[in-house]
C-alpha cells in the first residue's frame, strides 16, 4: 500500500504482537542458534503439532492499553491511560512485567493518586527507569497521530507514566518515530531513514534532562544518537556477525540496548541474508533475525515487528503465524480503528 495505508497500519500492530508472542520462547537466552529460531517458526506452520496459542506478554498487554485509551479518548489522556495500565496489571499480573515497573503499576491503581506521573519519578531512588517498557508499547502513538511533533510529544508523555529517566522515555520517542517514518514509506531509502532518525533524535536529546541523565549514567552526551551512528556504521559493512551486533548495539532490557538494535534488525533484513531461508520475505527475516540475537527477544522482535510491519504491510505476515498468536486478531481490528482516527486528524477533524 501507499504511505499510511490501512495495510501498513495492520502490518505494524499485528507484527508487534507476533514479535512479542514468538519472541517469548527465547527471552533471556544468552545464545540462540538460528537453527532453533527456524525450528520454532516452522512449528507455527504445522497444525498437527498442536502448539496451541502463543500468549502475549507485558509488551502487548500494555500496548493494548495504549490503543484502547487513544481510541476511547480520541487522543492522549494520561489519567485514562494510567488507569488502564493499572487495571490490566491487576487483572493479569503474570504477563512477565519488569521487576521495577510492578511498583508503579500498583501505585497507579490508588484512587488517592493526584499526579499520575509521580510513581514513575519515584523509581530507582528518584532516577526513574531506563528499561524498554515505554518503547515496547510506543508504536500505537505513530498510528494515532499523523504529525511527527505529536508522535514525539505523546510517545514521551505515554512512556513517562512508567519511565521517567530520559534513557527510558527517549527510547519510546525513537521507536514511535521509526514506526512513523516507516508508515510513510521511508524505508524505501534506508540511508535517508537512518539519517532522518539521527537528525530528529539530535533535537530530542538536546534538553537538559537528557544531558544530565547521560552524564550520571556515564553514557555518550546524546546516547541514542550515538547508537544510531553505530547502526549506520554497521549498515555500511558488507558482513556483520550476530556477536558484533550484540557487542555494538546490545540485546538487553534497557531501552538504549534494545531500540537501536530493533531498528538495525529491520534495516539489515531489508535484503536477503545468507543465514536466513531464501523463501522468507523481509518481515519473516526481521522476526527470525531479532530472535537469533537472544537477550530481550520478545521486546526486540515486538519493536522490530512494528517497524517492519509498517513497511511491508499485513500481506507480508504469514497467516499461520497470525493464527498462533494471542491478540493478533484484536490488533488487526484495532489497526483499522486507529487508521480512521489518524485520517480524521489528518483532515483536521
Ligand atoms: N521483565 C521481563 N523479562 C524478564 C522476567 C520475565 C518474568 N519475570 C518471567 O519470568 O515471566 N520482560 C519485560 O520487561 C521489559 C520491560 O521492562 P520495563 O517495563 O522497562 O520494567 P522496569 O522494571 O522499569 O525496568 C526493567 C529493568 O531494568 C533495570 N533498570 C531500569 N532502570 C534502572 C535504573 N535507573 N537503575 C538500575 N536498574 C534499572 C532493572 O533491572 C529493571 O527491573 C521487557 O523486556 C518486557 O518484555
Ligand atoms: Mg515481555
Ligand atoms: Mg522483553
Amino acid at each position: 500500500g501507499g504511505p499510511a495505508s490501512l495495510s501498513r497500519f495492520r502490518g505494524a500492530l499485528v507484527a508487534a504482537v507476533l514479535g512479542d508472542c514468538v519472541g517469548g520462547e527465547f527471552e533471556g537466552a544468552e545464545e540462540v542458534p538460528m537453527e532453533s529460531v527456524l525450528q520454532h517458526l516452522i512449528s507455527l506452520d504445522d497444525d498437527t503439532k498442536g502448539n496451541g496459542i502463543l500468549e502475549y506478554s507485558d509488551d502487548t498487554a500494555m500496548a493494548r492499553c495504549v490503543v484502547q485509551s487513544l481510541l476511547t479518548r480520541a487522543g492522549f489522556d494520561e489519567r485514562d491511560m494510567a488507569r488502564r495500565f493499572a487495571k490490566e496489571y491487576s487483572a493479569s499480573p503474570g504477563r512477565g512485567y519488569g521487576s521495577g515497573v510492578i511498583q508503579v503499576l500498583k501505585k497507579l491503581s490508588s484512587p488517592q493518586l493526584s499526579d499520575v506521573y509521580q510513581p514513575a519519578r519515584d523509581q530507582f531512588n528518584g532516577r526513574g527507569s531506563f528499561g524498554n517498557g515505554g518503547a515496547m508499547r510506543a508504536a500505537p502513538f505513530a498510528l494515532a497521530f499523523p504529525d511527527p511533533a505529536d508522535v514525539k510529544k505523546f510517545a514521551h508523555r505515554g512512556a513517562m507514566l512508567t519511565h521517567s529517566c530520559s534513557l527510558g522515555y527517549n527510547g519510546a520517542v525513537l521507536q514511535a518515530l521509526a514506526v512513523h517514518l516507516s508508515l510513510q514509506g521511508a524505508l524505501d531509502l534506508p540511508l535517508k531513514f537512518i539519517s532522518t532518525l539521527i537528525t530528529q533524535m539530535e533535537d530530542v536529546e538536546s534538553d537538559e534532562a537528557t544531558l544530565n541523565d547521560a552524564r550520571i549514567l556515564k553514557e555518550a552526551e546524546k546516547p541514542f544518537c550515538e547508537r544510531l551512528h553505530r547502526v549506520s556504521d554497521l549498515m555500511h559493512r558488507s558482513k556483520v556477525s550476530i556477536e558484533e551486533v550484540i557487542s555494538e548495539l546490545g540485546n538487553g532490557i534497557a531501552a538504549l540496548h534494545s531500540v537501536p538494535t530493533a531498528i538495525f534488525c529491520v534495516l539489515h533484513c531489508l535484503q536477503p541474508r545468507e543465514c536466513l531461508p531464501e523463501n522468507y520475505g523481509g518481515l519473516e527475516r526481521t522476526i527470525a533475525y531479532s530472535l537469533a540475537l537472544g537477550g530481550d527477544t520478545d521486546t526486540i522482535a515486538c519493536m522490530a515487528g512494528a517497524i517492519a510491519g509498517a513497511h511491508y504491510g499485513i500481506e507480508a505476515i504469514p497467516q499461520s503465524w497470525i493464527k498462533c498468536c494471542e491478540g493478533a486478531e484484536d490488533a488487526y481490528m484495532n489497526a483499522e480503528r486507529l487508521h480512521m482516527l489518524y485520517q480524521q486528524t489528518s483532515q483536521g477533524g
